[in-house]
């Protein structure tokens, strides 16, 4: 799904926040955008309307260089949760690379987290992705709040998939840089497998995660 120009020496990785309406997406992107070295960051685009809602989609877009010159950009994008967006949804999930499903912790949500992560699923099948196949992290947002679910139940529910699963307060910051992380590493993987970062580009991961999340701090 990957969009690969081996003549360009060019590549572009799109990963995708989604989850229900009002988890917490943009919070997290607006967090990376501050938490990120600020040399591969190109600007972020936020899209709210006047009720604080994404309508379209949001987009970090970040910029690597691989040692062979190969031309890494990397688009991460949120969508809109709000379920009458269904159609924005799909075509922000195609060609995706990695997902990252954000719930919000409440147990007011637990049934629109529930059925946001089964329109993920389906919408990846319309899409001609599988959610089994298709790099994928989960992260429990807001954990700030009160009435929320008891990590070790989010635990016991999730353990099972295997897939990683990340308690967050994005709006503090917390969890947002080991969230994305951890669907680069699995993204990295996912890419390698196919295209040789590593052995046809020079491209280790320790390097490309490198590229990607050396904070702000580390220059000051
Ligand atoms: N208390 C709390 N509020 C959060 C957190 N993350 C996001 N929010 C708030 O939840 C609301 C929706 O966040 P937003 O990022 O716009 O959600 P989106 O619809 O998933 O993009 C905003 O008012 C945020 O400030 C969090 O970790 N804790
Ligand atoms: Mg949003």
């Amino acid at each position: 799904m990957i969009e690969y120009d081996e003549c360009e020496k060019r590549m572009v990785l799109k990963l995708v926040y989604y989850g229900p309406a009002l988890s917490g997406k943009t919070t997290n992107l607006l967090q990376l955008h501050d938490l990120l070295q600020p040399e591969g960051r190109g600007d972020l685009m936020v899209l709210d309307t006047k009720d604080d809602r994404t309508i379209f989609f949001d987009l970090l877009p970040f910029f690597l260089m691989a040692p062979s010159g190969l031309r890494i950009k990397l688009k991460v994008y949120t969508v809109p949760g709000q379920v009458k967006h269904d159609a924005t949804r799909k075509a922000v999930l195609q060609r995706a690379d990695g997902v990252a499903f954000i719930a919000d912790s409440q147990r007011s949500e637990i049934t629109n987290n529930f059925n946001s992560f089964q329109n993920l699923e389906k919408n990846l099948g319309f899409v001609g992705l599988d959610i089994e196949h298709i790099p994928l992290v989960v992260q429990f947002n807001k954990r700030d709040l009160g009435g929320i679910v008891a990590e070790e139940e989010v635990r016991r529910v999730w353990n099972p998939s295997g897939i990683p699963v990340f308690m967050s307060s994005a709006l503090h910051g917390t969890g947002v840089l080991e969230t994305f992380v951890q669907l680069a590493d699995r993204t990295y993987e996912h890419i390698d497998s196919r295209y040789g970062l590593a052995g046809n580009h020079g491209l280790d991961k320790h390097m490309f995660l490198s590229q990607l999340v050396r904070r702000r701090s580390d220059y000051s």
